[in-house]
């Protein structure tokens, strides 16, 4: 298998000079005409029609399907992210391969006839784990002002663009490659730092690597006070905003900053996002349709996102928290793609307002993805997490006086297990966890006690004998993605615990992992316990046997 990626990797990057070679010849370039207010490709005015897609959020097995369904729908281009997390999740450790390899993905959509924007980060938003930045980096400081000139943040930025932009240059298009242009940051004036050293210094980052001919762009909220912040000399100011009936006045913003040059709503809404626990959200296909007729009409370069669905939940900030609130039926964004690739009423719609404007291409949309029922899984019981927790975590616990972050101990996402061992009888005392982040599951002894919930209650009433194991198994829901709660992102119990008033000290922290369970293997002890209407979090086994071709 190896050898087999190996070649595919020589292979493309010998198509790739070849054709930068071709292009060069032919003279391949995408700029702005600022006196046309036009984009231009190859010298002939050009508007892009765009979807997002994430690629981190769709199995690789499926880029190519969904990739054509977009450009079914009269797509000329798509806009991605870049999840800088997903590709170095250790601070060592880059990852380009599989599920995240970026450059096949973009390839891709080259071989599809699609065009790329490119949103390179660092910072995404995206509804995506800390905006995309690596927890990592809070093991390294905690206290990171993230988006700013901080020295710890600023290594690390230009470390990994040192590494990414350089794939991307190969792929641009005056190099013979899909990529049209590239964005600097992301919604930077919705941020509070407003630190221009900062967004300067990106700005110059991707100039040295990508060279003086690329068009960089930024993306705002459409209001001044937005691109008050946001806005980067020389680099061209784009805005985004959802359904609208007036575009003169939804580009003013943009044309305040850019009083030449393309209109370009870089996020027109086709959904929106849910938050846990809260109504799924769903924006109305009649309006998006009527929306983006009159935008096109306009002459405007719409993206829309996002085209491709995907489980879309934000985090935006801790009061977004309502976990003990019904769980909606359905989280997959009100795109006109769905998650699992189905082909939707708003698909039809708005490749039926898109032909007006672009032609479409002769190809089929390809048929939504098909589907099986594989009945009910039988799930048996193996063993409680404590019986199972040499496996859970089998480096062992951390012992500290305080409880620490799981950022420090090296777990960024996931659980991890707290232990006390109490040190007198306690009969209905209050614990009180005010450091949770984000829930915490109380057990005495294995028997549930209650649960601490970061925005609700941090409370909870326990009871046990002396030297009984106080557990609190502890999730992380998310890092917080956008607004200044990036900032003191760490998750486990970042606070001290106190019982009765008084502090409690030392504690085992257990880093959990539910990678690579091996059931036969873990030590049968007692059943689960049960009390206040809950049970001991446990390891159940079931077996689903897929039949049938993908
Ligand atoms: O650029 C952001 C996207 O990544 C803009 N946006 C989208 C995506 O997160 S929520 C959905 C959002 N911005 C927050 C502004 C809230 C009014």
């Amino acid at each position: 298998m190896a050898a087999v990626s190996t070649v595919v990797i020589v292979f493309i990057t010998t198509v790739i000079s070849f054709s930068a070679l071709i292009s060069k010849v032919n003279g391949a370039n995408f700029t702005i005409d600022y006196d046309k207010n036009t984009f231009l490709k190859d010298g002939k005015p050009f508007r892009y029609v765009s979807g997002s897609i994430h690629y981190s959020r769709v199995p690789q097995y499926y880029w190519k399907d969904r990739l054509l369904k977009m450009h079914a729908a009269g797509l000329n281009a798509i806009q991605l992210y870049v999840p800088w997390n997903i590709h170095q999740p250790e601070k060592d450790k880059y990852d380009f391969s599989g599920q995240q390899d970026l450059v096949a993905f973009l390839q891709t959509a080259q071989d599809v006839g699609l065009l790329v924007v490119m949103r390179a980060g660092p910072y995404i938003c995206g509804e995506w784990d800390f905006g995309g930045f690596p927890a990592w980096i809070l093991k390294e400081n905690p206290t990171t002002v993230f988006r700013t000139m901080d020295p710890t943040y600023i290594k690390y930025v230009d470390q990994w663009m040192d590494v990414l932009l350089p794939k991307l240059k190969p792929l641009l298009y005056n190099n013979g490659g899909p990529v049209i242009m590239v964005q600097i940051e992301n919604e930077y004036g919705s941020y509070f730092a407003c630190d221009k050293n900062y967004t300067t210094h990106l700005r110059d980052k991707a100039r040295f690597h990508l060279g003086k001919d690329v068009v960089l762009f930024t993306t705002d909220g459409s209001s001044d006070g937005f691109l008050k912040c946001g806005y980067i000399p020389e680099v061209y100011a784009t805005v985004d905003f959802g359904v609208s009936y007036n575009p003169a006045g939804s580009f003013k913003a943009q044309r305040d900053y850019e009083p030449h040059g393309p209109l370009v709503n870089s996020e027109f809404y086709t959904g929106w996002l849910d938050h846990w626990g809260q109504k799924h959200s769903v924006t109305d296909t009649n309006k998006v349709a009527k929306s983006l007729d009159l935008l096109l009409d306009y002459g405007a370069n719409i993206n829309m996102y996002m085209f491709e669905g995907g489980t879309n939940f934000g985090f935006w900030n801790g009061a977004n928290y309502a976990p003990f609130q019904p769980v909606p039926t359905s989280y997959d964004y009100d795109g006109p793609l769905t998650e699992a690739g189905d082909i939707t009423d708003k698909y039809l719609e708005l490749r039926q307002i898109i032909s007006k404007y672009l032609p479409l291409p002769d190809i089929p949309i390809p048929p939504s993805t098909p589907k099986a029922n594989y009945g009910e899984v039988q799930m048996k019981f193996v063993a409680t997490l404590q019986d199972a927790l040499s496996q859970l975590s089998p480096k062992g616990p951390i012992k500290t006086q305080y409880p620490v972050t799981m950022e420090s101990i090296s777990q960024y996402q996931g659980f991890a297990l707290y232990r006390y061992t109490l040190k007198k009888n306690v009969v209905s005392q209050t614990l009180a966890v005010p450091g949770i982040r984000d829930r915490g599951y109380v057990m005495v002894d294995k028997v549930p006690q209650g649960v601490v919930v970061r925005e609700k209650s941090t409370n909870v009433t326990i009871t046990g004998k002396q030297g009984a194991t106080l557990d609190i198994l502890v999730e992380n829901q998310g890092h917080i993605n956008f607004g200044s709660g990036i900032n003191n992102n760490t998750k486990g119990i970042i606070q001290n615990v106190t019982l009765d008033g008084e502090m409690l000290v030392d504690w085992m922290v257990f880093p959990l992992s539910l990678d690579n369970i091996n059931p036969s293997n873990i030590p049968l002890g007692d059943g689960p316990k049960s009390a206040a209407g809950l049970m001991t979090p446990s390891i159940y086994e079931g077996k689903l046997t897929i039949s049938g071709s993908t």
